[in-house]
């Protein structure tokens, strides 16, 4: 396939380009760069931006990797290295009712009994809260403990996308938001690929919007997998 700028893949972060929450294979991060020669390249995660900064890169330097950088499902906006917009989610639903909902969920979270609890139970972030029944300063070891025992407890019963934790935002706030920026873009097609595509997963709306050409995928190799078949005529080596 020859070089197409005016085609964008744009990837989910966790379990997609990295594993939850971890950093990103530095073959992959390569294979990426070489794929943007030939299209471009955009991540809408539903983490904050410090999160997806210390996933994809160093320091700020994600945001010269990819050519857009959606945080918070895209109510943070970064394209060609610059800040373009926040999106405030007390704006948005007003103080009253976010009080509303950080108090009902303090007061759930206080009648729950679990084998740990740690800190930062609610993260205020720009676009959403993020709520976590064991608490986000948990260690990596008791993420994984926390998040074997819940498979059929607490986030299973809700939007998943992340571990330890679910996201709450307004409705319409899902990944779909990034859409309203790139549509007067001039791209010809948006491939969208992400792991968490079925009816639950916080990539279901943006998948199955018809504005995406949607791939689901299994792990970050999966996807440069799919990247390789889709976009190199030979498969080629990360390294
Ligand atoms: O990108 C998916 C999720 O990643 C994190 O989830 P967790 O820490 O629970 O694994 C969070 O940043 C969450 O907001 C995000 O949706
Ligand atoms: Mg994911």
């Amino acid at each position: 396939m020859e070089s197409n700028r005016s085609t964008l893949c744009l990837f989910d972060v966790d379990g997609t380009l990295t594993a939850p929450r971890e950093k990103i294979d530095p073959d992959l991060d390569q294979f990426f760069q070489t794929l943007r020669r030939k299209v471009k390249i955009g991540i809408v995660g539903g983490s904050d931006y410090s999160k997806i900064a210390e996933q994809l890169g160093e320091g700020d330097d994600v945001i010269q990797k990819f050519d857009y950088v959606f945080a918070e499902n895209g109510t943070v906006q970064y394209k060609d290295g610059k800040l373009l917009s926040k999106h405030a989610i007390q704006n948005q639903i007003g103080e009253e009712l976010l009080q509303d909902l950080i108090n009902f969920c303090l007061s759930y979270m206080g009648l729950i009994k679990l084998p740990k609890k740690r800190g930062t139970f609610i993260e205020f972030r720009n676009g959403m809260l993020n709520i976590s029944p064991i608490g986000r300063s948990c260690t990596p070891e008791e993420r994984i403990e926390f998040s074997e025992i819940d498979k059929c407890l607490f986030l299973s019963h809700c939007v998943s996308g992340g571990l330890i934790s679910f996201d709450v935002f307004p409705e319409g706030w899902d990944k779909r938001l990034c859409l309203e920026l790139l549509q007067s873009e001039g791209l010809d097609q948006i491939y969208f690929f992400g792991n968490e595509t079925s009816d639950g997963g916080n990539d279901f709306e943006i998948f199955n919007d018809p504005r995406t050409i949607g791939f689901t995928v299994y792990s970050p190799e999966d996807t440069a997998r799919l990247c390789r078949e889709l976009f190199f005529d030979t498969p080629t080596h990360e390294s």
